[in-house]
């Protein structure tokens, strides 16, 4: 186990995330975490297994979970991977301080030597639930040594502060607060007994008279300074303890002592309460850098999820950029990733689609097969690092491949995929023609007949020269109703027409008839024609039906892609 605290790796899928790209995520994060020897509930490595024990990897989604990908997660046992909805870097991401904690109630003096020690200029002050009550800095400390002449030695503190603070030996005790004015023991007797009263403090040295007009006049405390040259009477301490009063015992004289006085008092009196700007693990670097500009301070707490105080961050942390670290999982182009990727640094790429706009700084794992589903990918890697995987996980991949290769039957399966897809199978011990059929039924299952929702469900962008395209797909089986098609037809155009889309086609594709159904939304009115042949179709959008079309990677995004460069060449 490494000794700081691992960085985290967010391992993530494309936007409008399928049920390929979650279980993906969540697979790939098992795996890594246990070949970099951290507790895996779902896979076990080999002993000698090659790790990365800088890294804990985790399961990230960028957008919200399907219906097919819910029932697949459910039916194995799964939660749904963390909600990350975008990847700029955080305060969390950034080597901040750790942040100097004191109570509440801590005298100056020590608060000030913690600071030297710690070599911090800034104390979080915290209540007895380790939540901030307030800021304390050198600066504070210094101003109220600065102003401690000027306050006509009058002073509130905890006795013990006082007692710590002086080394004080303690002969009698009285109440356990001070709050009053503090005398000298140059005055004379009859000033001392007219003058001071039951909530103030006497220090003087070899002056039995005082010493006993003070304890008879029952005041809050008596310091006898230089000790060794004063002592004090057996009879009048017995009488302090009867009349409440503290009698402490110093070795130093009194004008050190006198100097000394204010480093008892707690922090919470010179700290600073309101307004103190604090961030949280989440914010994102470039708003802290916006907010500390506009504040006084070099250093801000850093809060946990509880609310307490886990680290100080100042303008200094931010000087180098910070990064998020993640894993591109079933997919490579950037217009697909979650927001924020030109900000992270992609540790690898494991990915069945063609080969986009990714461009990294440095070499980096990249794996790209031409196979059904990245689910496939990941079960071979598995294999190919000998880690084992537990049954429920073996079942979960089992489903994605079954789902992005349309149980075998879209054009982009391979032998590959069902191989890995019979032994995961037989590994979860489930029969994949019913698994099949289930996860089939809960992708064509359509939960709310909102037409926009089901064509951002699946939706992929992809450019091409200076034109971009989007292009959705929904499973079918039996069709859409004739009503619900004229809303969707609706949607595709709306979409392309709002967010400037050269085109937008929303595949229908239905399963057992073995083809698609396409909504067709274009600029150009010959796009149609060029990618399918397919004639009579107007710019603005209308349908046509393909035969035997049932894969937008392989079948059809390739046909419009080459048809664009095409336009865009004429
Ligand atoms: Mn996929």
């Amino acid at each position: 186990m490494p000794k700081s605290a691992p960085n985290k790796v967010y391992i993530i899928g494309h936007k409008s995330p399928d049920c390929d790209s979650i279980v993906s995520a969540i697979a790939y994060a098992e795996i890594k975490n246990a070949l970099a020897g951290w507790e895996s509930a779902h896979a076990c490595a080999s002993q000698d297994a090659p790790g990365e024990p800088h890294y804990v990897y985790i399961p990230a989604r960028p957008g919200p979970v399907n219906h097919e990908t819910a029932t697949v997660l459910s039916s194995f046992g799964f939660e749904a991977p963390q909600f990350v909805p975008n990847v700029y870097p955080q305060v969390s991401d950034v080597q901040f301080d750790k942040p100097m904690l004191v109570p509440e109630g801590a005298p100056l003096r020590d608060v000030w030597r913690g600071m030297l020690d710690a070599k911090s200029a800034t104390a979080c002050i915290i209540d007895p639930d380790g939540r901030l009550s307030g800021l304390a800095t050198l600066g504070d400390i210094a101003r109220a040594e600065l102003y401690a002449p000027a306050q006509k030695d009058r002073y509130s503190f905890p006795m013990a502060n006082l007692v710590k603070v002086l080394g004080a030996e303690v002969l009698a005790e009285g109440q356990p607060e001070f709050d009053g004015r503090v005398f000298v023991g140059d005055i004379g007797v009859d000033w001392a007994r007219n003058a001071m009263s039951a909530c103030d403090m006497l220090v003087v040295s070899d002056r039995p008279d005082l010493q006993r007009v003070a304890i008879e006049k029952r005041i809050a405390a008596l310091m006898i300074t230089d000790a060794g040259r004063a002592p004090v009477s057996r009879e009048l301490v017995k009488l302090a303890r009867s009349g409440g009063t503290w009698v402490l015992s110093v070795e130093a004289d009194t004008h050190s002592c006198l100097g000394l006085l204010w480093q008892a008092v707690p922090v919470d009196q010179v700290m600073t309460k309101h307004d103190v700007a604090t961030f949280i693990l989440d914010d994102l670097v470039s708003e802290v850098r916006e907010e500390m500009r506009t504040r006084p301070f070099k250093l801000y707490p850093v809060m946990d999820e509880h609310g307490r105080p886990t680290g100080m961050i100042g303008g200094n942390h931010l000087a180098d950029p910070a990064h998020k670290r993640i894993v591109m999982v079933d997919h490579n182009e950037k217009t697909q990733s979650v927001e924020g990727i030109d900000t992270a640094i992609v540790l690898e790429v494991i990915d069945h689609h063609r080969i986009g706009s990714i461009e990294t700084d440095h070499p980096i794992l990249f794996v790209n097969r031409p196979w059904g589903s990245t689910a496939t990918i990941v079960s071979a890697l598995a294999r190919q690092n000998r880690v084992t995987l537990s049954p429920a996980l073996s079942g979960l991949l089992a489903s994605a491949i079954i789902s992005d290769t349309l149980a075998f039957k879209s054009p982009t399966s391979t032998v590959q995929d069902r191989l890995e897809a019979e032994s995961l199978a037989t590994c979860a011990g489930v029969d994949l023609g019913k698994l099949a059929k289930a996860v089939l039924e809960a992708k064509t299952y359509i939960e709310d007949a909102d037409p926009g929702e089901i064509l951002r469900s699946d939706f992929k962008e992809f450019t091409v020269g200076k034109s971009r395209l989007g292009i959705g797909q929904a499973t079918t089986s039996g069709g859409f109703s004739a009503d619900l098609k004229r809303q969707l037809l609706a949607a595709t155009r709306n979409l392309m027409e709002d967010a400037g889309y050269a085109l937008v086609a929303l595949m229908l594709t239905d399963v057992t008839e073995g083809g698609s159904e396409v909504l067709w939304a274009a600029r150009d009115g010959s796009l149609a024609e060029r990618a399918f042949g397919y004639t009579g179709v107007e710019a603005g959008a209308q349908v046509f039906w393909l035969p035997g079309v049932v894969s937008r990677k392989q079948q059809f995004a390739p046909e419009i892609m080459r048809a664009v460069r095409e336009l865009e060449r004429s």
